[in-house]
């Protein structure tokens, strides 16, 4: 489903949309592949680029050509380019422009330009026309230009972009000008904004009888597994499912647009020893084929027992991380060489699994989760729910912000709901993706939290056919005693930084008494799941050590984890420990910052700081199913 902004209405941000012209048309969220039916070209290199400091590029008629000749890489975040710091915090409305060869062989084809993200909302204009707007930075949407490309001709594309923050935005802040007439966000979470056309740009193209979605659920019986599917197309032609194994031998054949494959003695995904079979739809008139695409799909049940997460019945502990796409020049790029980086390095110390904290991540990263045997935790960017330009001081500080009683809520919720549903269609088949969580750190402390929550919770579980367990990233102030929607959740996660926000210094010494007597709170409430703990950590700047230890150091970090590490060992319900965060990153600049958040078991160039080898050591000896 695709949603249109609505121009300044309750706080949105205004982005300003010529609405002459709109193509509504059901998206599909199926990744871009070529095959022998559909072609895929990409887009990436260097585009022209403008900000629109004026706010002037709609009456001047930027669509059909941005001024200058400024010019830089897609995908990329535009912030960590330039020397020029107005830049770097620019917000507001910033414009790109490329042009595009669509061959005329593709006459008889539809014709997409699909965006893997731009952040956080923007229109695409196709030779002067607008094809199409799209609210939320973190997933994709295809604008279809067939009824104005230029066949066999360069095709002139300019896309309108916006980074604003608001009340309705996910993740939410603000956006405020200056005395200086400057604008700036003040986002509401501890990440640095980036924004631009972040992810990968594709010219697809797909027969007119094409396949629009796939889905699957796994069932399993002793040796044997089968595999509901559904296949959704534009037609009324026949439909054909292969599958084939790892080696590439045919394993089976069904057809028809839903039904169940059975695959005999069945090699199984498993935690860091994935297996993947070949999944190729095809859509036949007579022999002809009209249309052709195929996924990599890895088989396997998971599902909560008690306290106990069960993947293919048996029982898994997680260790792994929080994580962020972040790294040094491009930001919140699209990185192929550090996504690899990071597999590789959660491979050195042990881990084996990691969330998307806070948003939806590259769609390459779910593919190398699969391929590696990683357990994902798949967020959608609700993030920054709760009203606070410090959220990490103000998650201990029991403050409320009655945040779901703004007027502001209604538009919020819509757009909540519409990126859950993208999200849920866009990774559904990912064998990694063993749970949703829904938000990150929530005003749970009104009441008036509940309906909105249960809306939420009600909809993933309506979304995701294999029924994943849905859960949210709980602060501090979500507490035993005040926190009123954890009743939603199917497992419980918890952020907690006892020893560093709360009892930090020399008080750390009582940070695990009071730890545990919060543990204690919630086990006394007869709560019987899995509990993770999906944030954890110190900021550690690399190369401070001091004995005795102080916070910042490597020694304070060291004593900061042991104390984790007794609880966690001591209560059979932690089924999980993702410490906060895989890699330091990016944040606004602040007296609680040193240019961002050092809380890295990696440093933001991808190597190993003290704390790593501590991780390696404790995460290389805990079995897969530790507590099982
Ligand atoms: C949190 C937030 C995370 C912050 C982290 C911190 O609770 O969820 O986004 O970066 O704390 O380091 O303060």
């Amino acid at each position: 489903m695709k949603i249109r902004q609505q121009p300044g209405r309750n706080g949105s941000p205004r982005l300003k949309i010529n609405r002459r012209r709109v193509v509504a048309m059901k998206q599909s969220m199926l990744y871009p592949r070529g095959s022998a039916a559909r072609r895929v070209v990409d887009l990436g290199g260097m585009w022209k680029f403008c900000l629109d400091w004026d706010g002037k590029g709609d009456t001047e008629g930027w669509k059909d050509g941005i001024p200058g000749n400024e010019k830089i890489p897609v995908p990329a975040s535009f912030n960590d380019f330039y020397t020029d710091k107005d830049i770097r915090e620019f917000a507001g409305d910033f414009w790109y422009e490329t042009e595009v060869f669509v061959p005329g062989e593709w006459k008889d084809m539809h014709v997409d330009l699909r965006f893997a993200a731009l952040t956080h909302r923007g229109t695409v204009y196709a030779n002067g026309q607008e094809i199409i707007s799209h609210e939320g930075g973190f997933l994709p949407f295809s604008a279809r230009i067939d009824d104005v490309v230029r066949w066999n001709e360069k095709n002139l594309v300019v896309v309108k972009g916006n980074n604003e923050l608001s009340f309705t935005s996910l993740p939410a802040g603000i956006t405020q000008t200056l005395k200086s007439g400057k604008k700036m966000v003040r986002p509401f979470f501890d990440f640095f904004n980036y924004a631009g056309i972040q992810r990968p740009v594709k010219l697809v193209a797909v027969p007119k009888e094409y396949i629009e979605d796939f889905t699957v659920n796994h069932r399993l019986d002793g040796a044997d597994a089968y595999v509901d599917y559904q296949m959704e197309t534009t037609g009324e032609h026949p439909v054909t499912v292969e599958v084939f194994d790892e080696s590439g031998s045919f394993v089976t054949k069904a057809e028809g647009k839903a039904g169940t494959i059975t695959i005999p003695n069945a090699r199984l995904w498993e935690v860091r020893d994935a297996y993947l079979y070949r999944f190729v739809l095809k859509i036949m008139d007579g022999d002809a084929v009209l249309d052709e695409y195929e996924e990599e799909i890895g088989i396997r049940t998971f599902e909560i027992k008690g306290n106990s997460f069960l993947l293919n019945g048996h029982p898994v502990y997680l260790k792994g991380f929080g994580k962020h796409e972040d790294s040094d020049i491009v930001g919140r790029g699209y990185n192929p060489g550090v996504i690899k980086r990071d597999f590789e390095l959660m491979k050195w110390i042990g881990a084996n699994s990691f969330r998307t904290s806070h948003y939806p991540y590259s769609e390459e990263i779910y593919q190398m989760a699969d391929r590696e045997g990683f357990l994902v935790i798949d967020e959608v960017p609700a993030v920054g729910f709760f009203e606070s330009l410090v959220n990490f001081v103000d998650a201990v500080s029991g403050k409320s912000t009655n945040f779901f009683e703004r007027e502001t809520v209604p538009e919020l919720k819509k757009n909540h709901l519409a990126m859950l549903e993208d999200l849920i269609r866009r990774d559904k088949n990912h064998a990694c993706v063993i749970a949703w969580s829904l938000f990150n750190e929530p005003d749970t402390m009104s009441e008036s939290a509940v309906p909105y929550f249960a809306d939420i919770f009600a909809k993933a579980r309506e979304l995701d056919v294999q029924k994943r367990p849905r859960t949210f990233a709980m602060e501090l102030n979500s507490s035993p005693e005040k926190c009123t929607c954890y009743q939603f959740s199917d497992f419980l996660c918890f952020n907690r930084y006892y020893g560093w926000y709360l009892l930090g210094g020399y008080e750390m010494q009582d940070a695990e008494e009071a730890f545990r007597a919060e543990l204690d709170a919630w086990l006394a409430k007869g709560v019987d799941c899995p509990f993770v703990f999906t944030e954890y950590g110190c900021d550690n700047l690399q190369g401070e050590y001091k004995l005795p230890s102080v916070q910042w150091s490597a020694e304070y970090e060291l004593e900061y984890l042991k104390i984790y590490e007794r609880v966690f060992d001591s209560y059979d319900c932690i089924k999980g420990e993702q410490v906060w965060n895989f890699a330091d990153f990016q944040t606004v600049e602040g007296i609680m910052r040193v240019n961002g958040n050092k809380k890295g078991i990696f440093t933001r160039q991808r190597q190993p700081k003290t704390a790593a080898y501590y991780f390696k050591n404790r995460w290389e000896k805990l079995p897969v199913d530790y507590k099982g």
